[in-house]
């Protein structure tokens, strides 16, 4: 029973989750015969990563999990999501597989379980490897097959026992934060091949999807599988048709890049018309866009901040003219002007607008009728403290979910199936090229003892699962 009506009350069966990565909370990078990741060698390299973080000891979750998993059954967490590290199960990327490796997800797994929370892995978060890396990494066809032996590997051991299966987290920061912009690892610019990555990131997510689903029980009830994507809205800063000329291009980088080969089998001509300079997409080969084509279960959104894009400076408020951020990411953009709206920024910088959440799911539910959707990823980050009665008081963060959890409300009232939302992060964490300066986390993280506190925000969000609801 609710312990109060809620005012904004979601279905019975909907899915209250908290998301983690493996290489942003285990640590313990090199235990149990765990090979390195493109992660740890971008870490390890000066000026990759603010401060010289690394991904150790992170959180150390690797040796805390059952702490962990002790916080998430306080806070009455239905289901955790996080991901399993490919160089933990196959340190060479293919080959010989990693006994202890396995070992550690299926404690994490049993423990679950036993703690009546559902299991989400993902089977990709950016840790790919390093010896696919030295072999071409995502550029390199071959990555998408060895992507699919891994994924035999996790369904032999873990399909008993995991019904929602994802595939990849956001192709979109692996392929262009990686391999154009080069602010994530493996820290390449090479526009050209960023366009190769996310193509075979998609047929490595196809390829792997059909293993996953092998071998199910009959008609392939009781496993489910999907990807993550990070899309966002590219608005217009004007009306004018040069602005609306430059949001096509970049929506068409940024989000249609994926939704072609996803949900039509192929990718929009207009798209290929304006990249036309930087690739003839010679890679993409017979069969590839209907392997990627194939019905999903269910699909992951992940959505923070949205971008507005104008054709030219001239007539923008120079205070309103973005530098940095995710803008030299998107691929035969470089002309193109990334424009803030001027409203309240998270900690880490980043504009908040719910509005952006809305459309995104809208946009997505008419392009897959009748798919289950999650927010698998939505949360911000600030530099909280530890208060002298030892509360983190965080009311932004709490307010920022809030507000989305009442898109996610308004979207499923305009019909999108919605079934689930996941708060990024369960903890704080490694924050990529932010190293540990930036905090997402419900719960707080001591850095020096690893003492974990839970934050206001996640007392909050235990009485908004408790009720089902937002209370007001
Ligand atoms: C996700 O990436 C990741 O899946 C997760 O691991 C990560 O910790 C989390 O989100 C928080 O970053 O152009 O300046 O407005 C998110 C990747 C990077 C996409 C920032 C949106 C907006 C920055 N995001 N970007 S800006």
């Amino acid at each position: 029973m609710p312990a109060t009506e809620a005012a904004v009350r979601f279905p019975a069966d909907f899915v209250w989750g908290a998301s983690t990565a493996s290489f942003q909370i285990e640590g313990s990078t090199t235990a149990d015969g765990r090979g390195p990741s493109i992660w740890d060698t971008f870490a390890n390299t000066p000026g990759k990563v603010l401060n010289g973080d690394t991904g150790e000891p992170a959180v150390d979750h690797y040796r805390r999990y059952a702490d962990d998993i002790g916080i998430m059954r306080e806070l009455g967490i239905g289901a955790y999501r996080f991901s399993v590290a490919w160089p933990r199960i196959l340190p060479e990327g293919g080959g010989a597989v990693n006994q202890a490796g396995l070992d550690f997800y299926d404690r994490l797994l049993d423990g679950l379980l036993a703690a009546g929370i559902t299991p989400w892995p993902t089977l990709y978060h950016w840790d790919l490897p390093q010896a696919l890396e030295d072999k071409g990494g995502w550029p390199n066809r071959d990555t998408a097959y060895r992507f699919a032996e891994y994924a035999q590997v996790l369904r032999d051991r873990f399909g008993d026992r995991v019904s929602d299966w994802t595939t990849l987290n956001e192709p979109w920061c692996a392929a262009f934060l990686g391999y154009a912009d080069g602010v994530h690892a493996p820290g390449r610019r090479e526009p050209a091949a960023a366009l190769a990555a996310a193509h075979h990131l998609m047929l490595g997510h196809g390829l792997a999807a059909a293993v996953l689903r092998e071998g199910a029980g009959p008609g392939g009830d009781g496993r489910r599988v999907g990807l993550t994507l990070n899309q966002t809205t590219v608005r217009p800063y004007t009306t004018s048709p040069a602005d609306i000329a430059v949001a096509r291009r970049a929506d068409g980088v940024r989000n249609r890049v994926f939704t072609g080969p996803l949900f039509r089998g192929s990718y929009p001509a207009d798209m290929l018309e304006d990249l036309a300079h930087i690739s003839d997409f010679a890679f993409v080969r017979d069969g590839d866009l209907a392997t990627i084509n194939a019905p999903l279960d269910h699909l992951g959104v992940n959505y923070y901040t949205p971008h507005w894009v104008s054709a030219t400076s001239e007539g923008v408020d120079p205070s309103r003219v973005e530098s940095g951020g995710d803008s030299g990411a998107y691929v035969g953009c470089d002309d193109v002007v990334f424009v803030s709206q001027g409203l309240p920024r998270t900690g880490i910088g980043w504009e908040i607008d719910a509005t952006g959440l809305y459309e995104v799911l809208v946009r997505l539910a008419a392009e897959c009728p009748g798919v289950p959707m999650y927010v698998h990823e939505n949360g911000a980050a600030y530099e909280d403290e530890v208060g002298p009665d030892d509360r983190v008081r965080d009311p932004e963060r709490t307010a920022y979910i809030d507000a989305h959890l009442r898109t996610v409300h308004e979207a499923l009232k305009a019909g999108v199936p919605m079934r689930g939302y996941f708060v990024w992060s369960l903890l704080d964490n490694f924050e990529w090229a932010w190293g540990y300066s930036q905090r997402f986390g419900l719960v707080h993280v001591d850095y020096e003892s690893q003492r974990r506190r839970v934050k206001d925000s996640g007392r909050w969000y235990a009485d908004v699962i408790r009720r089902g609801g937002l209370a007001v």
